[in-house]
């Protein structure tokens, strides 16, 4: 089937063909989603993103009632409200407004929250990245940062991505203002500051503290330097409990269920948690949803990929990387692909949304 596009209505008739498959006519009827099918497969958790409040879907009625639906969603992440940039744009000055408002109703919902991040190379104010930094007074501003955040938000936080894409693909240290002022050894630094912070925190031992990245879902050097690097914190007896691969695939470049399968395999032996956080699979040209696959085998690749999560015991749980094309970050960043989620922006489902459930309700 070729689905050519122009835009997303258009794509519901020409892929209409597609969405009468089997199933498609039952969604109406479905009391259950995919928080509770993820719970009854042994997950904690099915999850999303959500750029609340900067991207307008505080507002959106429709795209709400989907978000805080805990049959669907159990657990969210604050997609920008927790960054560097909007939580202490000018030193010392710390803004929780943003984050507030993102954590309003997932408190009062029983949502867990995936807090992201604390330390990234990204999204980071200038008076960081521009700062005349010695290793000391770097050291300071990020204990400073990590101190006061850990401690703001406390155990409203189920989990704190403590560090996010700190590596290359090739598995080497990315050069940022971090390594290039402080050297390798503010990776684990960052963790004992997590750690120490914690000492502020009533029943805080129970944060799971994670490594997160992207293009480590596949055997390879960057999941190799992964694997040392959350290894090298936890040598050194410090608080590390997980690492999130963030699996933005690509329809028809997903790695395979048993790749998957394996590339957990080889954190969760060496005593880690893992979590898919930020799951997509983007079409690579919007005008020709044939080039990879079509809707079948982004289907395929979802339902790879949340079935390795589920095949493997210490995978705790899946978030998708917000849930329908409209708020995506995908054309933003990779102009001319996308449509990468399991709603369209339409918030009818795709098949995508058959292959999640596929996956979770294998065993059933
Ligand atoms: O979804 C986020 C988008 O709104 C921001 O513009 C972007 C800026 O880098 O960050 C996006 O989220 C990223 C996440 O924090 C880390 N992994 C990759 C995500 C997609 O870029």
């Amino acid at each position: 089937m070729r689905c050519s596009l122009a835009g997303i209505s258009y794509a519901l008739l020409a892929c209409s063909t597609t969405l009468a498959a089997p199933g498609w006519s039952h969604r109406w009827k479905r009391s259950k989603g995919l928080n509770d099918y993820a719970k009854k497969a042994g997950l904690l958790y099915f999850g999303t993103a959500a750029d609340i409040p900067s991207s307008g879907e505080n507002t959106d009625v429709a795209y709400q009632r989907i978000l805080n639906n805990t049959h669907e969603f159990g657990q969210v992440t604050p997609a920008n409200a927790m960054k560097w940039d909007a939580t202490e744009p000018q030193q010392g000055d710390f803004t929780f407004g943003a984050a507030e408002q993102f954590l309003g109703f997932p408190t009062s919902n029983h949502q867990l929250v995936r807090c992201h991040n604390l330390v990234w190379h990204s999204q980071l104010p200038s008076w960081v990245t521009s700062g005349t930094w010695t290793n000391a007074t770097l050291q300071a501003v990020l204990k400073s940062h990590i101190t006061t955040l850990v401690q703001h938000f406390g155990t409203r936080c189920y989990a704190w991505d403590v560090l996010n894409e700190a590596l290359n693909d090739n598995g080497t240290l990315r050069q940022d203002v971090w390594l290039n002022t402080i050297g390798p050894a503010y990776i684990p630094l960052v963790f004992q500051f997590a750690e120490e912070a914690l000492k502020g925190v009533k029943g805080g031992r129970r944060i799971k503290f994670y490594y997160n990245d992207y293009g480590i879902e596949n055997p390879g050097p960057k999941s190799a330097a992964a694997l040392e690097l959350v290894k090298g914190v936890k040598d050194r007896g410090i608080k590390i409990d997980g690492v999130g691969l963030q699996s933005h695939f690509i329809v028809g470049g997903t790695p395979s269920r048993e790749t998957q399968v394996q590339n957990l395999q080889s954190f969760t032996a060496a005593g880690f948690d893992v979590a898919l956080t930020e799951l997509d699979v983007r079409f690579s040209n919007v005008s020709d949803l044939s080039v990879g696959g079509g809707l079948e085998q982004q289907s395929q690749d979802y339902e790879n990929s949340v079935a390795a999560c589920v095949d493997v015991k210490r995978c705790v749980g899946v978030t998708v990387w917000d849930f329908d094309d409209k708020y995506s970050w995908i054309p933003g960043t990779f102009p001319g692909q996308g449509f990468g989620d399991i709603w369209w922006a339409n918030l009818t489902m795709k098949p995508a949304y058959d292959g999640v459930v596929a996956a979770l309700t294998e065993r059933d």
